[in-house]
């Protein structure tokens, strides 16, 4: 309910300067026939967080997951190019239809990898606007806390904080 409220101040908000910029959620929308950039699916129809980049060239593009957003971002070539990343914030969100009003800055972001809930093209990379929510996933579903800094081709290919470690507390 506080989010909510954030957001709907921020929104009116919008355009003014004094607005706090975290708490103005960027503005993005996958549409029905969406398809994600880098393996084809239809995004909408997938569970679990989803991710956009806006490039230099003004182009939006819209992924199936966190993970393959950063599957493409993290490549060098495509990491210049990059202006700005999205995710949907999880902890205002249903897993299986994240709202679009509740997209979040990647970089700003806290993650959660390992956990035991699924998403498209293999393991979840949970994404949250606050520590807290991030927190409170990882206690119910299990992974580890990452930021934006953290997330690396290796981490996302290795499953480091995968779904036994973190039963077993690490
Ligand atoms: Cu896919
Ligand atoms: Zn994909």
């Amino acid at each position: 309910m506080r989010t909510f409220l954030f957001l709907a101040a921020g929104l009116m908000l919008a355009g003014c300067s004094e607005a706090p910029a975290h708490n103005v959620s960027p503005i993005a929308q996958i549409e029905q026939q969406d398809r994600c950039h880098l393996c084809g699916m239809v995004v909408i129809q997938q569970p679990g967080p989803k991710g956009t980049a806006d490039l230099a060239t003004e182009q939006r593009l819209k992924f199936c997951s966190t993970r393959d957003l950063f599957e493409f971002a993290l490549q060098p070539d495509n990491r210049r190019q990059v202006v700005q990343l999205l995710v949907h914030d999880m902890g205002s969100s249903d897993w299986f239809r994240p709202d679009d009003e509740q997209f979040v800055d990647a970089e700003s972001a806290w993650y959660v990898y390992g956990s035991n809930r699924k998403a498209a093209m293999g393991p979840a990379l949970a994404t949250f606007a606050h520590q807290k929510a991030a927190q409170a996933f990882a206690d119910q579903y299990g992974g580890r806390l990452f930021q934006f800094d953290d997330i690396s081709l290796e981490l996302l290919r290795s499953h480091k904080g995968g779904q036994h470690a973190a039963h077993q507390g690490h």
